[in-house]
């Protein structure tokens, strides 16, 4: 009896003395396995009562039932005191941390020159009342060709090298121009948009030419429209671009789906008397352009005695290539860090 009674006494003061050196979960648990698990101490206390005699069961058994309720809430107790001092440890480790210093050595992310672009030019039309239209990049062979006044057989097909996909009348599209068509139909006139976006054309790359380029389109579909809405509205987006008054100047052109068609230079930004951009020239092609043809404005549905509109279609690749001296095309899609990090 008396050793039963003295193992009860040395359990509780080895349980209390384990306990309070467990300082993390991971000594917590062991201190529970070894005294409060089926094979642990406790339970081998427990055992031990059954070779015990009647008289002593009644002395025993309350005294065991006692420690284990006793040594189950203390551990618990500790238990949760242990969590709670590691949350307010972990929570004076975040009040301490300083969310504005700089890591020395981190790579600082920037905007891609293409994007930068397109958003200066975005901002630049909806100053100047203009929205922002979209349209899709697998585009139907109506929307590229057809409904732009450029049926199957027509020559002019052979001026957009197209990718064509499996999937019958599907392609990508080789110009902005289709998202003209998109935002026409939807007949809300006047218009005005612009949709800058990716074009696809199937053709050997060099310095200024990409399979994948950027285009700007715009479009403007009001009553009494002419060519020098046109020419105004493209001299008062090139000058606010380059920031300068840049010259303009306009050929004669052919596009199926405008009537005149032109296209526009600019004198170099760059120089005065010629360089490698303007390829001592002075003057950089920017844009094709001109009014919308009566055709285009009809396979839309618009009223051609009341409506007319003008449209351009902007390189917006070489946009971004004129305002930031880019002068090999590819690099834009090269991913390379060394020619991205020039513009951070
Ligand atoms: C067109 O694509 C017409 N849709 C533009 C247009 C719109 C005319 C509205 C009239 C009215 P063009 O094929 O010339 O036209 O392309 C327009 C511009 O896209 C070019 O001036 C050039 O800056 C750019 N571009 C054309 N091909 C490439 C290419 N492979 N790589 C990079 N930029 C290109």
């Amino acid at each position: 009896m008396k050793s039963l009674q003295a193992a009860l006494n040395e359990f509780k003061s080895t349980f209390s003395t384990a306990l309070q050196s467990a300082s993390d979960e991971q000594a917590l648990e062991h201190v529970r396995t070894t005294f409060l698990s089926r094979k642990g101490h406790l339970s081998a206390l427990m055992e031990q009562l059954k070779n015990l005699s009647i008289e002593e069961k009644r002395t025993f058994g309350p005294l065991l039932n006692e420690l284990k309720q006793w040594s189950e809430e203390t551990f618990t107790i500790h238990k949760e005191q242990l969590i709670k001092s590691q949350q307010n440890a972990e929570l004076a480790k975040q009040q301490h941390f300083d969310v504005t210093a700089t890591m020395p050595g981190t790579l600082r992310g920037s905007l891609h020159p293409l994007t930068h672009i397109k958003q200066q030019v975005e901002n630049i039309f909806i100053s100047m009342g203009y929205q922002i239209a979209d349209g899709p990049e697998v585009e139907t062979d109506y929307y590229n060709f057809e409904s732009l006044n450029i049926p199957a057989d027509h020559p002019a097909r052979d001026m957009w090298d197209t990718f064509w996909l499996d999937i019958p009348s599907l392609l990508l599209r080789t110009h902005t121009s289709p998202v003209q068509v998109h935002a026409m139909e939807k007949k809300q006139l006047p218009l005005a948009v612009i949709a800058p976006g990716r074009c696809y054309r199937h053709e050997a790359t060099d310095a200024t030419h990409d399979f994948l380029f950027m285009q700007l389109e715009g479009l403007v579909i009001d009553t009494n429209i002419s060519m020098s809405n046109l020419l105004a509205t493209c001299k008062a987006f090139l000058q606010a671009i380059f920031k300068k008054d840049l010259k303009m100047r306009v050929r004669p052109s052919y596009f199926p789906f405008t009537e005149p068609s032109i296209e526009i230079d600019i004198t170099c930004p760059f120089c005065t008397s010629g360089c490698s951009v303007c390829k001592f020239s002075r003057w950089i092609e920017i844009c094709g352009a001109g009014l919308v043809h009566p055709r285009v404005l009809q396979a839309a549905g618009i009223d051609t005695e009341k409506y007319s509109g003008f449209a351009f279609g902007f390189g917006l690749t070489r946009l971004a290539m004129l305002t930031y001296s880019i002068n090999d095309i590819r690099l834009l899609h090269s991913g390379k860090i060394e020619f991205l990090e020039q513009f951070s």
